[in-house]
């Protein structure tokens, strides 16, 4: 009887052996699951963008691929995501190019006062030039694809309708925006946008510098009681996947991906401007905010400090071998192709 069941259990154990040592690999290896991260909360459009995409992509694939979002910086945070991505700590990560301003000095530039009118038109033109460029920063992701944020405005708990107003007064920004800022004499504060709730909160800042559908998404508006409008500059922004991960995915799979690059760039700008209209209603109707508009000869005092940014930069960045003027003149161009 021991006998017996000593054979038996060597049977299976070697039955078991040759199975996984032996058996070819399966066809159907069921869904690829790919993670990806996004650092602010749900409700925002990083992560709106991200849900999105990952519809289209588990419906054009037939369910093949299965993406699992992390909105909130639950699996990587702000400042980390290309270096998560490039890590394998997410196979996807949505960055924003004005927490690491030196590593993405190219596609940074569509952050210089240019007057780009709206997330769109600028997402378009962020998107051509990358692909004009393919700039050395991204050479070791696969670019899914990028977008802008709509054109920046002053939130804040005081009202702001003049230079005077803004001198000194902490503001948050980051990246082109806090250049902006300082021209324009304020005390720019640089932070990846889910530390300002508890900045303006705690009063360390006591506005910030950046597209209006904040005002609804992150309910600035129950603390910022004012915008002064300045339509100037907007936050490039990118979505990338680790090489290896990209490198695995079948062929089919990859041309899903590869389509939706552009598509997924003037989705997330028409979404962006449509969403910006939204929450400035909101704000108005249900949290009494003031929208300051600047007198023409306001205004003119603004753009004046601005206009030598970006002969600045261009000055800067051929020192440092890079064609900066005709980076300037393809961003004009390529607005202007898509307005
Ligand atoms: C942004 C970042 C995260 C969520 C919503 C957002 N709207 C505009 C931005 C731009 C940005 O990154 C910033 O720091 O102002």
């Amino acid at each position: 009887m021991r006998r017996k069941i000593g054979f038996i259990v060597a049977g299976i154990f070697l039955a078991t052996l040759f199975t996984f040592t032996w058996a070819p690999a399966p066809v159907t290896a069921g869904p690829i699951s790919l993670n990806y991260a996004n650092f602010p909360p749900a409700p925002t459009f990083p992560c709106v963008q991200m849900e999105r995409w990952k519809k289209e992509v588990e419906k054009r694939t037939n369910g093949k691929v299965a993406i699992k979002t992390f909105p909130g910086g639950t699996l990587v945070k702000a400042k980390g995501m290309m270096d998560g991505v490039i890590a394998g700590t997410a196979d996807i990560g949505c960055l924003c190019m004005a927490y690491q301003p030196g590593r993405f000095m190219i596609t940074n530039a569509i952050a210089l006062p240019l007057g780009l009118p709206n997330s769109e038109v600028s997402s378009l033109a962020l998107w051509d030039l990358y692909n004009k460029y393919k700039p050395k920063g991204f050479a070791n992701v696969k670019v899914l694809t990028m977008f802008t944020t709509a054109p920046s405005n002053i939130m804040s708990k005081i009202p702001i309708r003049n230079l005077g107003d803004l001198k000194g007064v902490p503001i948050r920004a980051s990246g082109g925006a806090a250049q902006i800022l300082k021209a324009w004499g304020a005390n720019r504060v640089g932070m990846p946008m889910p530390q300002t709730p508890e900045a303006l909160q705690k009063g360390v800042v006591k506005g910030l510098f950046s597209s209006l559908e904040v005002m609804k998404d992150f309910k600035f508006a129950e603390l910022c009681k004012y915008v002064t409008m300045t339509q100037t500059p907007v936050y490039p922004f990118a979505v990338v996947m680790n090489m290896d991960a990209w490198n695995k995915l079948p062929k089919d799979v990859q041309k899903v991906f590869d389509d939706l690059r552009l598509e997924q760039c003037k989705w997330t700008g028409d979404y962006m401007d449509k969403h910006v209209i939204e929450s400035m209603d909101w704000s108005k109707k249900n949290q009494g905010v003031e929208v300051i508009e600047l007198s023409k000869a306001e205004k003119a005092k603004w753009d004046n400090l601005l206009d030598p940014i970006t002969a600045k930069w261009i000055e800067t960045n051929k020192a440092k071998g890079l064609p900066a003027q005709a980076i300037v003149n393809d961003i004009k161009a390529f607005a202007k192709k898509h307005q």
